[in-house]
């Protein structure tokens, strides 16, 4: 079974679940401001280097659950794509196009922002976003869009999904309590900025 299934990891889908998808037929369209658009197939994709990074998934509604998350560095797409230099935010369109979230350019470029396709050496299901997801880490878990169709390259910033509903377009994660997942739901203490451990 799953590990996010197992440590019953919350699952949202605020725009509905989107039922069963391929993987091996999974495409992801980058265009927007950059030189060479272009659509990545699953086997362009595995053929990019690859990276796995130990963080955590914090949501604004106040869980957190840390684990291994392997996939491509959001800044290895971004160079592929090159890149104009006019480009200040990149947003990030979910399947179906209902679902969006857009974060500035350096967090973009940090290492740990990724688009994740396993967690804890295991793919991630469709409930957790597979075939391929944002995962960044450093702020709320809205700005970690699932099932990822379409990233778009901005040169100005456009509210989200959750944004235009009232969540913050920076998603500083702010100190307070949380619930950690991989400790039964135990409620601890957050610093603010990104989780990388509970007090
Ligand atoms: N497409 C899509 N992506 C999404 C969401 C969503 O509702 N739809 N919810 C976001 C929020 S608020 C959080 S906290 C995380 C939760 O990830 P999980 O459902 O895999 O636990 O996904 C983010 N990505
Ligand atoms: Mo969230």
């Amino acid at each position: 079974m799953h590990k996010l299934a197992q440590m019953n990891t919350p699952i949202f889908w605020a725009e509905g679940h989107p039922g069963s998808l391929n993987r091996e037929d999974w495409e992801l369209t980058v265009t927007g401001s950059c030189a060479k658009p272009h659509i990545f197939t699953w086997a362009e994709l595995n053929a990019l280097p690859q990276t796995e990074v130990q963080a955590r998934l914090t949501s604004v509604t106040r869980w957190s659950v840390a684990g291994k998350w392997k996939g491509i560095p959001l800044s290895t797409i971004l160079s592929e794509v090159e890149m104009n230099p006019s480009c200040r935010f990149i947003r990030f369109i979910s399947y179906g196009e209902v679902y969006d979230t857009s974060i500035p350019l350096d967090i973009a470029l940090l290492p740990k922002s990724i688009l994740a396709h396993s967690f804890d050496g295991e793919y991630l299901s469709e409930d957790y976003g597979g075939p391929l997801r944002a995962f960044i880490p450093y702020l709320w878990g809205y700005k970690s869009a699932k099932s990822l169709v379409r990233i778009e390259l901005m040169d100005f910033y456009v509210p989200g999904f959750w944004e235009i509903r009232g969540y913050t377009d920076s998603a500083e994660i702010e100190a307070g309590v949380c619930r950690d997942v991989n400790d039964g739901g135990k409620i601890k203490e957050i610093p603010d900025g990104e989780v990388l451990r509970f007090i």
